[in-house]
């Protein structure tokens, strides 16, 4: 093989990896809770303070947290930023048990510090379904205009299941998600603007909003994840310098 079309192959096998790799973005945290023993095991990660046990008997599937509101369990991590080009997208399952409208069970976002601060999951007002984005930025906002899986409109009202939030933080909004039954079939959405605070975020929690307790009952918390996901221009940018990268092998 010729040093040129070994060149060409080498920034083939870099746009090749660096896309697959980016594409999916850069996981910040993942928990499923399958790598957990037991709940001290847990508490190694998200800590004892909070009320946080693990279930091993339920989960959406396998293992979860079960929570009863009240005191959070935090994992903190290094602060993240968000922004247009690269925006943070948090992820979490909260199983509703279906008989209370008079839940405080959240999955946040925030710093540790009075900074930007995201909730979702079920709050008791406005009720049920809800976010908050206080960046600053709008306080608690129930999911409205909601639809069944296919399409017809339901109240925010008190589903039994498993649940999944998603919030996109691009910088100047903070666009959430529910998925009722975690379905892949998208059944509200709320856009809240919510400019970032440059503090970031360094705490991820589970619990009750601001460590509230949840008269209605408690439920369980899977599949939580937090990832920095560029945008496809971040891609062509990069793509264009490692193809810039090539030529100039090329020519050396
Ligand atoms: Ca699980
Ligand atoms: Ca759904």
């Amino acid at each position: 093989m010729k040093l040129k079309n070994i060149s060409a192959a080498l920034v083939a096998v870099f746009l090749t990896a660096s896309y697959s790799t980016l594409s999916l973005g850069a996981t910040i945290f993942s928990d499923n809770f399958e790598s957990y023993a037991n709940t001290a095991a847990m508490q190694a990660v998200w800590g004892a303070a909070g009320l946080g046990t693990l279930d091993t008997a339920f989960g959406n599937p396998g293992q979860s947290m079960r929570h009863p509101g009240g005191t959070d369990n935090i994992v903190t991590v290094p602060v993240q930023q968000a922004s247009a080009s690269t925006p943070l997208v948090y992820t979490a399952d909260i199983y509703d048990d279906g008989t209370s409208a008079n839940k405080r069970l959240t999955a946040g976002l925030r710093f540790s510090g009075v900074a930007n601060l995201i909730e979702m999951g079920m709050y008791n007002s406005p009720n049920h379904y809800a976010v908050r984005a206080v960046l600053p930025g709008p306080s608690w906002v129930a999911f409205a205009g909601m639809t069944d899986d296919a399409g017809n409109p339901i109240n925010n009202a008190p589903v039994v299941g498993w649940h999944r939030y998603q919030v996109t933080l691009d910088g100047s909004n903070a666009t959430f998600t529910i998925d009722l039954g975690s379905t892949g079939i998208i059944n509200g959405t709320a856009v809240l603007a919510a400019a970032w605070n440059p503090a970031g975020v360094d705490q991820i929690r589970l619990g009750g909003p601001s460590n509230l307790s949840s008269a209605g009952g408690g439920g369980n918390f899977d599949n939580v994840s937090l990832v920095s996901i560029p945008e496809p221009a971040s891609f062509m940018l990069m793509g264009v310098a490692f193809v810039g990268l090539g030529l100039m092998r090329n020519r050396s």
